[in-house]
């Protein structure tokens, strides 16, 4: 080690290079990882639910089948996260842990219902779509294991943004009744997908110093508007009303002008009092207790083996 101990870690961020797991490290950069790491982590598993509600109503045993599927990359999403996690010194376990005892959080996303079969559309387009936004420069990030995970996760998302677009053009150019569905899909998780990308550059406590460790490589409100410049043309080619009155071309700046989510209201589901926050923090705690059999089977072999062995 050297005199200085964050000299090699500052040469590295100010080269572009990545720290490693074995690297000298600040304190408040490992812990900041974890923290983000471990919400991503938890939002994966946690998001398998909403689009799990569907898997045993999808409308045809090929929807079902694509459904099946991209519900189980959520899992392998999740799974790469704890490992990246890990890497920083800490055991899924604990994390777990933190999950259930409400110390860590998830996406406020994962905390509305999907109501209808047009919501797994909307969530694919919409919620996969704002994702990709705020993971692609994510493959840039400072920290390698985290950084290396984000480049399969964001080729799996591209892939389930495009069926959620699917399953929304195949409604949208059906009967009425079907584009009447696909519609309100829209109108309800338009503002909570917008309000993804976290509170206003303003209120937000950790961007300064995350794009300055070169983690964040975009602002909340930039990565926002990219994906309302992006989706406002997607929502044209669908024949779909994005739920915006607001909504304008600004000549000057070169965007669309919006309309802002309600940020009271993410911060209301944030805290634990979004519409679905009891429902799916209970069900993870089911898992986590059912699986407990499991979990003791499994140290219990890896004890024999090691007497045995
Ligand atoms: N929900 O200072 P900032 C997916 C918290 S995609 C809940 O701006 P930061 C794929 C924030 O933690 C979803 N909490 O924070 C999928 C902080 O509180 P803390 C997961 C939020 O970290 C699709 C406080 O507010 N993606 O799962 C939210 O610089 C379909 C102040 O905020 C990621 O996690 C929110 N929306 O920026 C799966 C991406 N926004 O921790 C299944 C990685 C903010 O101090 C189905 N994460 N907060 O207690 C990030 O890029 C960042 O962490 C942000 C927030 C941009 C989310």
């Amino acid at each position: 080690a050297s005199a200085d101990p964050t000299a090699y870690f500052d040469a590295v961020i100010a080269a572009d290079g990545k720290i490693e797991p074995r690297d000298e490290m600040p304190e408040a950069y490992r812990k900041g990882l974890i923290r983000q790491i471990a919400q991503h982590a938890h939002s994966e598993i946690i998001g398998m639910q909403p689009e799990g509600n569907w898997i045993s109503r999808a409308p045809s045993l090929k929807r079902k089948a694509i459904l099946l599927a991209k519900v189980q990359d959520e899992a392998g999403h999740g799974l790469y996260l704890y490992a990246a996690a890990e890497t920083l010194g800490i055991d899924r376990a604990e994390l777990y842990r933190l999950l259930l005892a409400g110390k860590q959080k998830y996406s406020s996303i994962f905390n509305y219902p999907t109501l209808t079969w047009a919501d797994v559309g909307a969530v694919g387009w919409l919620v996969d779509g704002a994702a990709i936004v705020n993971q692609v420069p994510l493959c840039r990030c400072s920290y390698g294991p985290y950084a290396r995970a984000m480049i399969r996760i964001c080729k799996e998302e591209s892939f389930h943004q495009r069926q959620g677009y699917e399953i929304l053009y195949t409604l949208a150019t059906g009967t009425p009744e079907q584009k009447a569905m696909a519609q309100d899909a829209v109108d309800r998780w338009w503002y909570p997908s917008l309000a993804m990308f976290g509170p206003p550059d303003t209120d937000s406590t950790h961007s300064a110093q995350s794009m300055a460790w070169k983690i964040k490589r975009f602002s909340n409100d930039d990565l926002r508007q990219k994906f309302v410049d992006m989706t406002v043309q997607q929502a044209g080619v669908l024949g779909l009303v994005l739920p915006d009155p607001g909504l304008s071309w600004n000549e000057e700046r070169g965007h669309w002008d919006y309309t802002q989510p309600d940020y009271d209201e993410l911060f209301t589901v944030i805290k634990g009092d979004g519409p679905c926050n009891r429902e799916r923090m209970a069900h993870r705690q089911a898992a986590w207790d059912d699986g407990a059999w499991v979990r003791e089977a499994a140290m219990a072999y890896a004890e024999k083996k090691k007497v045995t062995t």
